[in-house]
């Protein structure tokens, strides 16, 4: 077992209150600009851009620190080409019946498909996948805590880099989604938890008037 060690916070910054309130405000004028996007251009991003953003995204907090995620950062055409058929594949399925009418007619006004033409035309998808023990080794098959959670975490740290970096990005689960850990040839510890599509919007690209919908602060927040 390791000890406790510690070390002095040192990278800790006070901000004057003002100051604070200015920053409150001004992350959320930056995060309200986020959008899930379907509509993606081309256009190549730089690998040192989606390795930074990775890099943050592993700074999240998690169980007991052992980080239990992994990121696979696809460019490959002909990967990509391999992700949308299974990806398709599935949510043909999905969309003739499989969801059933209620989950289908909640995104209606998504407008939202089994066509999925943004999973080989951006420049990168990355598999994130959450690993529910340290390896596979006999050394390493100690449980992973709060994994979900931390996942979860580390993916929304991912999101709002890539919003920052001034990149667009939209979270797909197709379902099952067990087809991309053999693509992407992950361990047995390992499941896929999500697929971002990341990359730059297509200059037509729009939104769907529903998502634009937030709720109140009100309807979101209790304060005791
Ligand atoms: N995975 C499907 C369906 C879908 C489900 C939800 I919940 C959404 O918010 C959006 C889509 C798809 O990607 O089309």
């Amino acid at each position: 077992m390791q000890e406790h060690h510690t070390v002095a916070l040192t990278d800790f910054i006070e901000y004057p209150p003002q100051e604070m309130l200015e920053r409150s405000v001004q992350f959320y004028e930056q995060i309200k600009r986020r959008h899930s996007i379907r509509q993606f251009s081309d256009r190549p991003v730089d690998r040192q851009i989606i390795e930074n953003c990775i890099k943050a995204a592993g700074t999240a907090p998690n169980g007991a620190n052992h980080q239990p995620w992994h990121f696979v950062a696809i460019q490959s055409a002909a990967v990509k080409k391999q992700v949308r058929e299974q990806a398709e594949a599935h949510e043909q399925g999905f969309y003739a019946g499989r969801a059933g009418d209620e989950w289908l007619t909640a995104l209606k006004p998504l407008g939202t498909d089994a066509h999925k033409p943004y999973l080989e035309n951006a420049p990168w998808l990355i598999a994130i996948f959450s690993q529910k023990t340290m390896g596979t080794d006999s050394d390493k098959q100690q449980n992973n805590y709060y994994v979900h959670e931390s996942v979860g975490i580390a993916t929304g740290f991912l999101i709002q880099a890539l919003h920052h970096a001034g990149l667009v990005t939209l979270t797909h689960t197709p379902k099952p989604m067990s087809f991309l850990s053999k693509i992407c040839q992950r361990p047995d510890n390992e499941r896929p938890f999500m697929l971002l599509v990341v990359g730059y919007p297509a200059t037509n690209a729009t939104l769907p008037v529903h998502a634009l919908n937030k709720k109140p602060l009100n309807e979101i927040l209790t304060v005791m």
